[in-house]
């Protein structure tokens, strides 16, 4: 197991930004805590494998529907092209559903993207920094973890509104993961489901179009991750891998855009923790409240493109 500073020696010199892991794999590092999938956290994901069942994590490519914060509708062509069919996509936003944010997707807003990279990096060329091919060269794959707040929540008679502001603190997750009996270890990849997404799946299309007017004015409501230093601290001392929600965002809605309180700032830019979004959870999460297992094998190829701000996560959860 590797050992890591814990969040508050962070940071690991005087010359990096507050509370960052900067340096802590290297000033080089384009992974951030990609790292932490060495080949004992593959075989723990292994070792979760006990019935042979797969729950593919990408919702359709073509949800959200209207697209959310500007990103376009897939355009999909299919080619006769006589001895067969080709196909290719137009206008394709590999964040407008499931997704990864890759290391360049959001800076700190005073000390710039992950290990000090800046937007001039960011070229999508070969040399372009932080992304997301690094992480589809390694691949990611590890234990998962669920932790499924949606159902927590209403045993507890609150369930979560998705449409209203609900933060998920630290102490929600502690005791969501008590209660489903589950350890979080070093290396895990974290998954937090809040029915935002089964949620969505039952609204109409007028509610959809609205749903999507109102997250490009940035008033959306939903539930998502308290966006608070506690959290922070508790995804890098908890050592994950990387985090995922079943949401449109990561934390709570709406943003507060400011560092200390925007997770996307202090986990992504400044800890190197991938942030995944709109996961499907859905039959994971009815297969893991049937069997009371909330771990698993986890698999994840992000597309091989360089310089690519996010991606699909091609994920699949095995157990
Ligand atoms: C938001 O938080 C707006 O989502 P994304 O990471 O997809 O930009």
């Amino acid at each position: 197991m590797t050992e890591l500073p814990d969040y508050d020696q962070l940071p690991i010199s005087p010359d990096k930004p507050p509370r960052s892991a900067w340096g802590v794999w290297g000033d080089d590092d384009e992974l951030g805590a990609v790292n932490l999938l060495t080949p004992d956290r593959v075989l723990a994901g292994v070792a979760c494998v006990r019935k042979g069942s797969t729950f593919p994590l990408n919702w359709d490519l073509e949800m959200p529907d209207p697209p959310f914060y500007g990103r376009g509708p897939l355009k999909h062509t299919v080619v006769d092209q006589g001895d067969g069919q080709d196909d290719f996509y137009d206008n394709f936003y590999p964040q407008q559903s499931s997704q990864w944010d890759a290391l360049c997707h959001v800076g700190h807003s005073e000390y710039g993207y992950y290990n000090g990279r800046t937007p001039a990096d960011f070229t999508g060329k070969p040399g372009a920094k932080n992304g997301v091919e690094h992480w589809a060269k390694k691949g990611i794959v590890g234990r998962g973890v669920l932790l499924d707040a949606a159902r927590h929540f209403s045993a507890a008679g609150r369930p979560l509104h998705p449409t209203r502001t609900t933060d998920i603190t630290v102490q929600d997750l502690r005791d969501i993961a008590d209660a489903q009996g589950v350890e979080l270890q070093q290396g895990d990849i974290l998954l937090i489901r809040t029915g935002w997404m089964e949620w969505y799946e039952q609204t109409s299309p007028e509610k959809r179009a609205e749903v999507a007017r109102v997250a490009r004015a940035q008033t959306l409501e939903g539930p998502g991750l308290e966006a608070s230093e506690d959290m922070a601290r508790f995804l890098w001392n908890t050592h994950v891998a990387g985090a995922a929600t079943d949401t449109s965002t990561f934390e709570s809605w709406p943003h507060r855009f400011r560092p200390g309180e925007y997770l996307h700032m202090d986990v992504l830019a400044l800890l190197g923790i991938p942030i995944g979004e709109m996961w499907f959870m859905e039959s994971l999460a009815a297969d893991c409240a049937a069997d009371g297992v909330y771990e698993f094998l986890l698999t994840s190829a992000p597309l091989n493109k360089v310089g690519g701000v996010g991606s699909p996560p091609n994920a699949i959860a095995i157990k």
